[in-house]
């Protein structure tokens, strides 16, 4: 039986201890730690765990082998970190870090210790769906992939949302995705901003259509939407020389926010991407990161090194080349 702790107990963080909770023989869900220490403490009391008294306490806890990372955006390289200091296996919630230099700390360590410790939270790689769009452009059956079109709307945003997260905590699955459909790396990236909802705040340019070019010449079109208004809506088309094949689409002619809730559109990517969170955790605790489609540090890093760059996109209003670099022999 795996034990594991839990860094970080807001929305995601509480519905993995949940998950993992439930796992019964395979896992037990030993600590858990959080800055909100009464957040924490229900989590805690809600799986039958205990509270670490801080957060290098939960790594160094000898009854925990693995630990789960679900803190704020900006802490997950810090955690990750420490648990390859500490020698265990590491799953931190996307993205592995908001600044290349940060994620390039990861790889080093990784490097350096001669093995690999980090998964990354790309949850859609154990999606049903996204799985069956992999799995067909694999097979060559829609031939030589030449565009793909991406959705990714939310609801709704918090009022300090901003656009810079929009690319690197949002665009970002669609960046993972791309790579991963694809086999290739992304060589250039461009963004659009429309016109905008009068509602939207000053800092977030929303909806934003991004664009990302392939090594192999394939093109990503990403239409990303924070304030939708009417659920979270998540489409991909793959179009390729031989045919398309599609997920999401889900075939309504009108979709407002007042159609929305009958026509089955999730609230949120909890909901709506939960048998992917399952298998996603499910083949952590039983593999520890071993195991494809799993997201490795240097997938983490590629993303974000594609993100910082739309980021800059943002600000020189230009097309933005990208270069990852030569992946090391531990990644291959
Ligand atoms: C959120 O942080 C997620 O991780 C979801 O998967 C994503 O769809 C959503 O847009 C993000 O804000």
């Amino acid at each position: 039986m795996v034990g594991i702790g839990i860094i970080g107990t807001g929305k995601q963080g509480s519905d993995h201890a949940r998950r993992i909770a439930s796992l019964g023989e395979r896992a037990r869900l030993v600590a858990v730690h959080d800055r909100d220490r009464g957040l924490a403490i229900s989590v805690a009391e809600d799986c039958g765990a205990r509270v670490a008294s801080s957060d290098q306490a939960l790594i160094e806890d000898p009854e925990i082998d693995a630990v789960l990372v679900a803190s704020s955006t900006e802490t997950h390289v810090q955690f990750v970190l420490a648990c390859i200091a500490a020698g265990k296996p590491v799953l931190t919630e996307k993205p592995l870090g908001i600044t290349v230099p940060s994620c390039e700390l990861v790889l080093d360590a990784e490097i350096d210790a001669g093995r690999r410790f980090t998964t990354v939270g790309f949850m859609r790689r154990y999606d049903p769906e996204y799985g069956r769009l992999k799995a067909t452009v694999d097979a060559g059956t829609v031939g030589e992939p030449l565009v793909v079109h991406c959705i990714h709307r939310n609801a709704s945003v918090p009022q300090t949302f901003a656009t810079r997260q929009t690319l690197t905590d949002t665009v970002i699955h669609e960046i993972d995705i791309a790579r991963w459909l694809l086999d290739d790396e992304i060589v250039s990236v461009a963004l659009e901003k429309p016109r905008h909802r009068p509602s939207v705040t000053r800092q977030l340019a929303d909806p934003l259509l991004v664009r990302l070019e392939a090594k192999s010449g394939s093109r990503v079109d990403i239409e990303v939407f924070a304030n939708a208004g009417y659920g979270y809506d998540v489409r991909c088309e793959v179009l390729g020389t031989k045919g398309y094949v599609a997920m999401g689409a889900g075939g309504h002619e009108l979709v407002t926010a007042e159609t929305a809730p009958e026509q089955g559109f999730p609230r949120d990517w909890l909901e709506r991407f939960r048998p992917a969170y399952d298998a996603e955790i499910s083949n952590w605790v039983d593999s520890l990161g071993d195991q494809r489609p799993t997201a490795s540090a240097w997938d983490g890093y590629a993303a974000t090194v594609v993100a910082e760059a739309l980021v800059r996109a943002l600000q020189t209003g230009h097309r933005e080349a990208v270069s990852v670099g030569a992946r090391p022999d531990l990644y291959r």
